[in-house]
């Protein structure tokens, strides 16, 4: 067995050695999750707070789940007047499009939401991902439930092995009945490039820890091309993997993940449900909102937000849940739009005179390593 490179053990969080407070902080995260793929924002929601947001949770679940039953009557109905001569109910049934679709999970937890811009979350999404972010799948029951009884020694060595959409190879189970819910997944190797970072909201009721539910992780694993679901990688996505470790959080902080990182779910040894909240973060360039609420008991390809809600929403907010908005457009943000038009040499207006062009002779490609980019633009 290869020895674990240490390099793989640096601070992840406040509580694990990153600084507080300012770009020091940030920095820590961004150095974690390039270095690691991962780290945790402590107490994102604060201490006093979270109670508060864990119950609405709970409600909002209670009322998607009679959503969801509603809008499974509204589908049946439609498929009826669209194919009267169908055998309804005997086979799957495609979910319908806006203003037919499901709701986005988010339409039922409006005060857990507005969390989701918190300045440490937000800042590090934008600097992993683009200025123009969004979230792309939304799901609230992500709970880790107590068993009720002991766990058995076989049961706390299963693990659950995976990396999260786009990089999820199982697609979530296309079949060839239901060929239109394959959500998609990057093909391996997946290129080195962050895509999106997955979310776990921790909002108690305890601290987690490794013993009531803490999520396991394998620190560095995004930058392996293996993965614990690739068919041909020798890889059991059940049995433990060498340097796997259990993440610990104060209740009210967030797990940010790579979605390449390989991770699982945890036994929850306690006798209180660890009640957790996923949604994936996510540059404007990657695809739609694919089976944004299935893990959540919604059935659809597309969620969305009903007006009114939407309306109800922050301006930062907003800009997280546009695409799905109804009614609204999405247009890139205006920090790309900034970008955009400082490539076309605004505020270099000699360099877009027709008969002015400048020298490149101090250019030699290849030759500028990313540190000295980063240098150069500070
Ligand atoms: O519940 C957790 O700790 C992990 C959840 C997870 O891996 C997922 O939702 O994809
Ligand atoms: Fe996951």
């Amino acid at each position: 067995m290869r020895p674990l490179d240490d390099r793989l053990r640096l601070p992840y969080s406040i509580g694990t050695g990153i600084p507080r407070g300012g770009d020091a902080e940030i920095e820590g995260y961004l150095q974690s999750l390039r270095v690691q793929g991962f780290c945790v924002v402590e107490r994102v929601i604060p201490e006093d707070q979270v109670s508060t947001v864990r119950e609405s949770v709970h409600r909002g679940r209670r009322l998607l789940q009679q959503d969801r039953e509603a809008e499974r009557s509204r589908r049946l109905e439609l498929e009826r007047r669209n194919n009267p001569d169908a055998q309804i109910g005997s086979g799957p049934v495609r979910p319908p499009m806006a203003p037919d679709a499901e709701f986005c999970d988010i339409a039922r937890n409006e005060i857990f939401a507005e969390y989701l811009v918190a300045p440490r979350v937000l800042r590090v999404a934008k600097a992993m991902l683009d200025t123009h972010v969004r979230i792309l799948q939304t799901e609230v029951n992500k709970s880790s439930k107590p068993k009720g009884e002991a766990f058995s020694e076989e049961q706390l060595r299963r693990r659950g092995w995976h990396s999260d959409w786009p990089h999820d190879l199982t697609a979530y189970g296309p079949n060839s009945e239901e060929p239109w819910k394959h959500c998609g997944a990057v093909a391996q190797p997946f290129p080195d490039v962050c895509m999106a970072l997955s979310t776990v909201w921790y909002l108690g009721l305890e601290d987690v820890t490794p013993f009531n539910g803490g999520t396991w992780v394998v620190p560095g694993s995004h930058k392996d091309p293996r993965n614990p679901r690739g068919p041909d990688d020798g890889i059991d996505e059940r049995a433990p993997i060498p340097g796997e470790f259990q993440i610990a959080a104060p209740v009210g902080s967030v797990f940010m993940q790579d979605t390449r990182i390989w991770h699982s779910g945890a036994a929850n040894q306690s006798e209180y449900e660890r009640t957790a909240v996923v949604c994936r973060y996510a540059p404007w360039w990657l695809s739609g909102n694919e089976f944004g609420n299935l893990h959540s008991g919604g059935h659809t390809l597309r969620t969305y937000v009903p007006r009114e809600v939407f309306s109800r929403f922050s301006p930062e907010l907003k800009l997280l849940y546009r695409h799905l908005a109804e009614g609204e457009e999405d247009v890139l943000q205006p920090e790309n739009q900034h970008k955009a038009s400082r490539a076309r040499f605004v505020d270099q207006p000699a360099l877009r005179e027709p008969g002015c062009v400048g020298d490149n002779s101090h250019v030699v490609a290849g030759a500028m390593s990313m540190e000295e980019w980063e240098r150069s633009r500070r």
